[in-house]
């Protein structure tokens, strides 16, 4: 028998015979890339047979022409040259982590869903964050909303919870979906820009929708550049029902909490992020579940039934509006945490395929007519980008629980089931699976009346108070971030009356932010738009604003330190011990890649190049240096600038005093209780713990 599974191995089998294994870098061995043939796996082209040479194509005579029975090289190059699929019309660029979800409160009462009867219980999970309007090989930093979408392996199938992480759209009705996205993207003659909404297109098509008004606070505000997937909300955006064994039915709002807390960059960091780090996020991501620093968020559920969405300002079927938490509080009910990261990127985070429309028994879906437009595009579009109809057979996206189903055939199909029964009903004796009203999925029976039209129901009508209650919930910091966003990517519109028609909508949201922008953009104000329904005052909510929801501690984040040869080793080590202590890391950024050596004669490899580890790319920096290694810095254009975007970017700051040339080269007068002397190792842990508030943002006012 075990010859026969030789002879014959399973697809798993075969998978495993492919593998490349560890990379000989990482194990330390690099010695092994030098393997003999006796060593390593015989390579194979993919019917099997075993190749000689991989080095050289069949030519007739040593200068003549390749052979076209050269059936290794044509299946080789053939294969590449199939090797991309399309990449996703929306959300190209994403990274995913594998982890799982845990039930902390079961809520049976609420929901007849298997994963949350009982507190302990657990579910695999795979989740892709994304950004939306840039193509695959797109930047991380782009002014944009997140997708958070995560699927989870349930004992009743998979639940795909495809949100983002901002807690409302764009638009009101799928019907608008194109339209939205031909806007952001890419404008169609030109092919530019690239992944911003910073252009014409874009701020034309918003002028043109105030329900748009709403999100766009968010996505002017710093929730479209955040620090990390790590330190962000997901929302599930619509309203969806829980419906327990007895059939009853509540309301929901699915809210993703990061236990690190909320933390964004700046836009000009942002700017050069994309410049030094491209992959900043997917980097960040990856490098924190390999260190064993395992992302989690607490997942939460608005719960709220009829009368309350009767007597709620807005429609809770609009995506455009959110419920606030002070009017309806979040409850914890469960932990999702990511520890692994993918083997595969094509695999699992390209083929990972999310569907709205995968709900399990105990969830359903509200009228929300965006949910509902969502529920066709999202089977349809995978259709198109895996294939055909047979992706559910990928391993990343096939159910982790049992499978019965009459499906069948189709390109690439991997379940083929034996036997003859492939219909039902059958009389065969074991004719297959059969559907079981007792525990199958049954939709909600809710009532349903009314007139075939189309139309925007007038308790969608008003576009601005929730906008106007978003930016009165901020900080001033916060507020003057929004009001430099929207003139920035204003002052990219070439065409004025875009600009115009934008600020005629802000006097709605808020007479000081439309002057403010209108001063930026050196514009006079026109007059305010015409609402369809006046704006009313409601009152601030403090969950909207990222900074009154910020970390505790110093857990997650990232000191950067730049160092020099003659450098004080015993306050670079009390540095470190300080920052580990307080769960988070450090990077070592030095002249020259091959490190340093200590005044104390011992070695500190970099991590970074000066010019390759600038000051963006950490939370907070310090400064170890000689007086030599401080001038020699002070004449590097990456040396300043370490320290200038550092202050810049409103960051802490800590220096031992010999960075004083340093310091003054780098064009930054004066110092601030965001800035700190080391003149001891005793002063480390006083400064890691003034950079729990991650920012001093006392500087930027
Ligand atoms: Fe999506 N969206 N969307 N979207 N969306 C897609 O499906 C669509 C919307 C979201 O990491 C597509 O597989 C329509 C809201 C995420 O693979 C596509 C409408 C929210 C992802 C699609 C919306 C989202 C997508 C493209 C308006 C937050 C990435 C590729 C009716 C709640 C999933 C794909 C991943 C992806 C359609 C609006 C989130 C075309 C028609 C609202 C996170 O099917």
């Amino acid at each position: 028998m075990a010859e026969d599974r030789d002879l014959y191995p399973s697809t798993a089998d075969t998978q495993k015979t492919a593998e490349s294994g560890t990379c000989p870098y990482e194990t330390g061995n690099a010695g092994e890339l030098h393997q003999t043939p006796g060593d390593a796996p015989t390579l194979t082209t993919a019917q099997g047979v075993p190749v000689a040479d991989d080095q050289n194509t069949l030519r007739g005579g040593e200068r003549g022409p390749a052979l076209m029975e050269d059936f290794h090289f044509r299946e080789k190059i053939f294969h590449f040259d199939h090797e991309r699929i399309p990449e996703r019309v929306v959300h190209a660029r994403g990274y995913g982590a594998h982890g799982y979800f845990e039930c902390t409160e079961a809520i049976p009462e609420l929901t007849s869903a298997s994963l949350f009867q009982e507190a302990g219980s657990k579910v695999p999970a795979f989740v892709r964050f994304s950004t939306v309007a840039g193509n695959k090989g797109s930047f991380d930093l782009a002014r944009d909303v997140r997708g958070f979408a995560v699927k989870l392996y349930t004992e009743e199938g998979n639940w795909d919870l495809v949100g983002n992480n901002i807690p409302v759209f764009f638009i009101q009705d799928p019907i608008k979906f194109p339209d939205l996205i031909h806007s952001v993207k890419a404008e169609p003659d030109r092919g530019f820009p690239q992944a911003q909404s910073a252009h014409d297109n874009f701020w034309d098509f918003i002028s043109l929708m105030p329900e748009s008004m709403h999100m766009v606070m968010w996505t002017m505000s710093d929730r479209a550049i955040p620090r990390s997937f790590r330190f962000m909300e997901g929302f599930g955006v619509h309203t969806f029902r829980l419906v327990n064994a007895e059939g009853k039915s509540h309301f929901v709002k699915f809210h993703w909490k990061p236990k690190l807390g909320l933390q964004s960059v700046v836009w000009d960091e942002a700017v050069k992020i994309n410049g030094a780090d491209p992959d900043f996020h997917r980097r960040d991501l990856w490098d924190a579940i390999r260190n064993g620093d395992f992302p989690e968020w607490e997942l939460g559920v608005q719960i709220f039934d009829d009368a309350f969405a009767d007597k709620f300002d807005f429609d809770v079927l609009d995506a455009t509006k959110l419920i606030p938490e002070e009017d309806c509080p979040v409850r914890i009910i469960g932990r999702l945490v990511l520890d692994r990261t993918v083997d595969n990127f094509f695999a699992e985070t390209e083929q990972v395929a999310f569907c709205t429309q995968n709900i399990v028994p105990g969830i359903d879906f509200t009228n929300d007519p965006l949910l509902q437009g969502r529920n066709f595009s999202y089977l349809d579009t995978q259709t198109k980008r895996l294939g055909g109809p047979n992706f559910t057979h990928i391993p990343i996206n096939a159910p982790k629980c049992p499978m019965h189903h009459f499906q069948q055939d189709g390109h690439m199909a991997m379940h083929n089931p034996t036997g003859r029964a492939n219909y039902e009903p059958n009389s065969w004796s074991k004719g297959g699976p059969r559907a079981d009203p007792r525990r199958g999925f049954k939709s909600y029976p809710e009532e349903l009346e009314g007139t075939k039209r189309r139309l925007r129901p007038e308790s969608f009508a008003d576009h601005y108070s929730q906008a106007r209650q978003f930016y009165i919930s901020q900080t001033k910091v916060e507020q003057d971030h929004i009001a430099n966003g929207l003139t920035f990517e204003l002052s990219k519109c070439v065409v004025e009356d875009i600009r115009l028609r934008v600020l005629s909508h802000l006097q709605l949201i808020d007479g000081d932010l439309a002057q403010k922008v209108a001063d930026g953009l050196g514009h006079d104000l026109p007059e305010p738009a015409t609402p369809a329904r006046a704006p009313v005052d409601l009152k601030p909510s403090d969950k909207l604003s990222i900074l009154k929801n910020g970390p505790s501690s110093f857990k997650g984040r990232k000191l950067g330190i730049l160092v020099s040869d003659g450098m004080d080793r015993a306050v670079y080590d009390a540095l470190v011990e300080a920052v580990e202590a307080e769960g988070g890391m450090v990077e070592v950024v030095a002249p020259k890649v091959g490190g340093v050596t200590a005044s104390d004669g011992s070695k500190l490899a970099a991590n970074q190049k000066i010019d390759g580890g600038p000051s963006v790319l950490y939370d907070a920096v310090a400064v170890v240096v000689s007086t030599q290694g401080a001038a020699a810095l002070a004449g590097m254009l990456p040396g300043k600038q370490f320290l200038s975007d550092a202050f810049g970017h409103s960051k802490f700051i800590a220096m031992t005093p010999e960075a004083a040339t340093l310091l003054e080269a780098s064009g930054v007068n004066g110092t601030d209780e965001g800035m700190m002397t080391l003149r001891s190792p005793a002063d480390a842990p006083a400064f890691v713990k003034a950079c729990r508030a991650v920012r001093f943002w006392q500087r930027e006012a």
